[in-house]
């Protein structure tokens, strides 16, 4: 039989099964089509950039070697492009501030405009990619341990320019691309060992943002983000969870919770409820810690599935930014942000399955075995088949056939770097 005939009848099987336990496929698929991830651009070159290509500093690391990473705008670009291809749906892409467009001059962060970042306004427009922003604060001289919270007003003022200039960039984006661009600020402020002024530099911190926060901005949106420890910065982090919950909920500010960046225990899955009760939006940098904030390559794993499933739960697809941030330098890259983006919307799509209405009967009535019960089966109903007909519809291969295609630009084209 012909492959797109079997994807069609599995796909027709499969929804008369959801129907079954009152799930119109139809829709979720609908709903997929409408949730656009944005893709993290620091895959493609090891969070490198363009600036200066020195060490990657702040708390983060990229362990591997893998050959082909791209060396130059042109190749972040033309990867960008390629992985798209094989990611069903519209993207966004999320650049970082060392990857404006300098023109080989050496731009330092306090120094940067919007005209830095009018190749890739131009580009994405071009290619139907709306962007979104991050600041940068680290692999810098004056990153140190201490930037925005640096008891040095000098560096901090540095720092506290560079993130303004970076919302007039994120608000330029926003203006051009008639939808908000969602700016995300994360700075690896802390210290290695014991500190005696936990107060203080939450307290500069404080201030610093207040201060980068003045001016309101109407085509751009303000992510602030947490993280548990840095490499390096193990004994206090100075915008921890505590810190920025409060923060965004004061200010009117989004949280990105980056599945990372948490005690392993924890379930990021559970704060979406609460958060979305006194914030306006979240924003996720869907990452998969092993052992550590590792930044391994986003898989379909429980942790994945959970948070996808709370997002549904919530109601609240409208509310929750999804974004990717994990950089794998030990495989080949391309195929990096294809299996992490396909395992993130695989996740969504069994989340937009679930035979969510009779869960909830169940509950509401106290039928406890029949929830559990119901839980339990839903994990194998045939939500590949659907998957499979979401690829298909979308014109990108079907289940392993991007490897291949894969391999092939590896050979034509990566490996020749
Ligand atoms: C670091 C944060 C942050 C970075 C990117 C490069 O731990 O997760 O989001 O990964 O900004
Ligand atoms: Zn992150």
């Amino acid at each position: 039989m012909e492959k797109e005939t079997l994807i069609q009848k599995a796909y027709e099987i499969a929804a008369e099964r959801y129907a079954a336990v009152g799930v119109d496929v139809e829709a979720a698929l609908a709903k997929l089509q409408n949730i656009s991830l944005s893709l993290h651009c620091w895959q493609t070159d090891d969070v490198t950039g363009f600036e200066s290509g020195g060490e990657l500093t702040g708390g983060i690391q990229t362990t591997g070697n893998y050959p082909g990473k791209a060396r130059n705008i042109e190749e972040v670009r033309q990867d960008i492009l390629k992985a798209a291809s094989y990611i069903p749906g519209t993207h966004r892409l999320s650049l970082h501030e060392i990857y404006g467009d300098f023109g080989g001059q050496f731009v330092d962060r306090d120094q940067v405009e919007p005209k830095h970042f009018e190749s890739w306004m131009q580009w994405a427009g071009e290619n139907g990619m709306k962007l979104d922003f991050n600041s940068t604060s680290f692999s810098h001289p004056k990153s140190g341990n201490l930037t925005l919270a640096n008891p040095d007003k000098g560096i901090r003022d540095f720092w506290i320019e560079h993130t303004k200039r970076c919302r007039a960039i994120a608000e330029e984006m926003g203006k051009r691309q008639g939808n908000p661009c969602v700016m995300n600020f994360w700075v690896h402020d802390g210290s290695k060992d014991i500190t005696v002024n936990r107060m203080k530099y939450r307290a500069l911190l404080k201030e610093s943002l207040d201060s980068i926060f003045a001016e309101e901005y109407p085509h751009m949106r303000d992510c602030v983000e947490s993280k548990v420890f840095g490499i390096g910065l193990e004994s206090y982090t100075v915008g921890s969870n505590d810190f920025y919950i409060a923060y965004a909920a004061t200010r009117n500010k989004i949280v990105t919770l980056d599945t990372g960046h948490f005690h392993p225990t924890e379930s990021v899955a559970d704060k979406l409820s609460s958060l979305l009760l006194y914030i306006p939006e979240v924003m996720l940098h869907v990452s998969r810690p092993v052992r550590w904030d590792s930044d391994h390559v986003t898989i379909m794993n429980d942790e994945t599935l959970d948070l996808c499933k709370e997002i549904v739960r919530c109601d609240a697809l409208d509310r929750v930014h999804i974004g990717l941030d994990y950089f794998d330098a030990s495989i080949n890259r391309i195929g990096a942000y294809v299996i992490g983006s396909r395992a993130t919307q695989k996740c969504l799509l069994q989340a937009l399955l679930e035979p969510l209405d009779r869960l909830r009967e169940y509950e509401a009535s106290d039928r406890l075995f029949e929830r559990l019960a119901l839980l339990e089966e839903a994990k194998s109903l045939p939500w590949n088949a659907v998957w499979d007909m979401f690829c298909l519809k979308n014109n990108v291969p079907v289940g392993e056939d991007f490897i291949p295609e894969i391999e092939k630009y590896e050979a034509e084209v990566t490996s020749k770097r």
